[in-house]
């Protein structure tokens, strides 16, 4: 049997987002998000489910974190809620809401874990939507200030920071397809909303390390894949054409300080906000990048997206491919100067039942996390200097537009009684830690 070992000094994590799991959506002073808007309004979300309540981590982050440090994780990936801590996105600060990070960063540091935070994992103050939200330059500002001001709170404890969450997810889900808040369908919109958003990662990064110089700043990419359906020349052709004018549209400006000639072709014309110093500004060096990996796209000679029979797929509906991780990464590092890298999110959605025994025996989403885990060492020793893996999700918890339909967590949660109970993947990612290696 091969046992892959990783690094000693690997980092084990798990991520989650201010939203996904905080519920306490309008206490201690939290001003309105743009999710509480959108989930508050009829037919947007799967069962008019909303994050009013979600996993009440608000309440209970000290039991999460008690979990987090059962599991014996070494790091924990969260993000801070703007609108709780500025809840009209500038100006009056909200010191209720700050406190609650406080505490929690304390509560992660006290187990021993080490705190990865993410600024902005889309939840938008409503009163910056109402002035144009992310197509408004203005609001890159106003981020820019926010990240100061939790640097200066928590930068004695927090060391690494991430801007923002899948930029891509910010702007085309949410301004292009409509299907996350504000629900926009709009696409001069999305490009703004794109631009200004890495805008506001350059600004952000500049006030984290105004405010404190010893921090690592970075960003978090979504990235799919596209493979060809067959290696013909036009499988393959329509596969590459498919993934410049997508997935390099932030990529190619934040590791090579320009647009890709693909996807400036449609950004051009939308791009009324782009300023002179935008690209350095958006391409400065970064301490590590973040990847969400999930799955990959694969494409037909006619540039169709086509599923492919023997795989097995998701509850999302994505396929399980975990060697395309292994190419994406590679590939990434030919094609780009990158630093080193933190997977950030990996994981899968599948239905749970809890049996009689009150345990949550989910094999699949175990042996989703085993592949992709060997595919990651795999591509450590390909040379690509991945730094550690954060698996998605801790908890159960809500998923955007399918509300709580879908279940990624290691941890199960019962929404009516908040019980959290740890799956068999999550009893078997702790072992995997434990050894520091995964078993084929
Ligand atoms: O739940 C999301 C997360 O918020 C961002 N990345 C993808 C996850 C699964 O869809």
């Amino acid at each position: 049997m091969t046992t892959y070992t990783f690094p000693h000094n690997f980092i084990w994590g798990a991520a989650t987002a201010s939203y996904q799991i905080e519920g306490a959506w309008n206490e201690d002073g939290k001003g309105e998000s743009i999710w509480d808007r959108f989930s508050h309004t009829s037919n947007k979300v799967t069962g008019g489910h909303t994050g009013d309540t979600a996993c009440d981590h608000y309440h209970r982050y000290e039991e999460d974190i008690e979990l987090m440090h059962r599991l014996g994780l070494k790091a924990y990936r969260f993000s801070t809620s703007w609108p709780r801590i500025i809840p009209s996105g500038r100006g009056k600060v909200n010191l209720k809401g700050l406190d609650f990070y406080d505490r929690l960063v304390d509560a992660i540091c006290a187990a021993n874990l080490d705190p990865f935070l993410t600024l902005y994992h889309w939840d938008l103050p409503q009163a910056l939507q109402d002035q144009g939200g992310w197509e408004n330059r203005d609001t890159a500002y106003a981020f820019a200030d926010y990240a100061a001001l939790m640097v200066k709170r928590l930068g004695d404890r927090v060391k690494n920071w991430s801007t923002f969450n899948e930029p891509a997810v910010v702007a085309f889900v949410g301004n292009l397809y409509g299907e996350h808040a504000p629900g926009f369908k709009d696409e001069g919109i999305a490009y703004r909303v794109a631009h200004n958003v890495m805008v506001a990662h350059g600004l952000g990064v500049q006030a984290i390390r105004n405010a404190n110089s010893s921090l690592k700043a970075g960003i978090v990419l979504n990235l799919w894949p596209f493979e060809p359906e067959t290696n013909t020349p036009e499988d393959l052709s329509a596969a590459e054409n498919i993934w410049k004018a997508n997935e390099t549209h932030f990529l190619e400006p934040i590791f090579k300080g320009h647009y890709s000639p693909e996807s400036y072709e449609i950004a051009e014309k939308h791009l009324t906000t782009f300023k002179d110093g935008d690209m350095a500004l958006i391409s400065q060096e970064l301490d590590f990048w973040g990847l969400n990996f999930y799955s990959r796209h694969v494409i037909s000679g006619e540039g169709e997206f086509v599923k492919v029979p023997a795989s097995e797929y998701t509850e999302m509906d994505w396929e399980v491919c975990a060697p395309s991780l292994r190419r994406l990464l590679v590939r990434l590092y030919q094609d780009y100067k990158l630093p080193p890298l933190y997977i950030t999110e990996n994981g899968s959605a599948f239905q749970d039942e809890v049996s009689a025994d009150g345990k949550i025996h989910d094999p699949r989403r175990l042996d989703y996390l085993k592949q992709h885990l060997i595919q990651t060492r795999l591509s450590m020793l390909d040379g690509v200097d991945v730094r550690g893996y954060f698996a998605w999700s801790l908890l159960d918890n809500f998923e955007w537009a399918h509300g709580y339909t879908k279940r990624f967590g290691l941890v199960h949660v019962d929404y009516t009684t908040q019980k959290r109970t740890i799956k068999d993947s999550g009893e078997w990612y702790a072992q995997v830690i434990r050894k520091n290696e995964v078993p084929e």
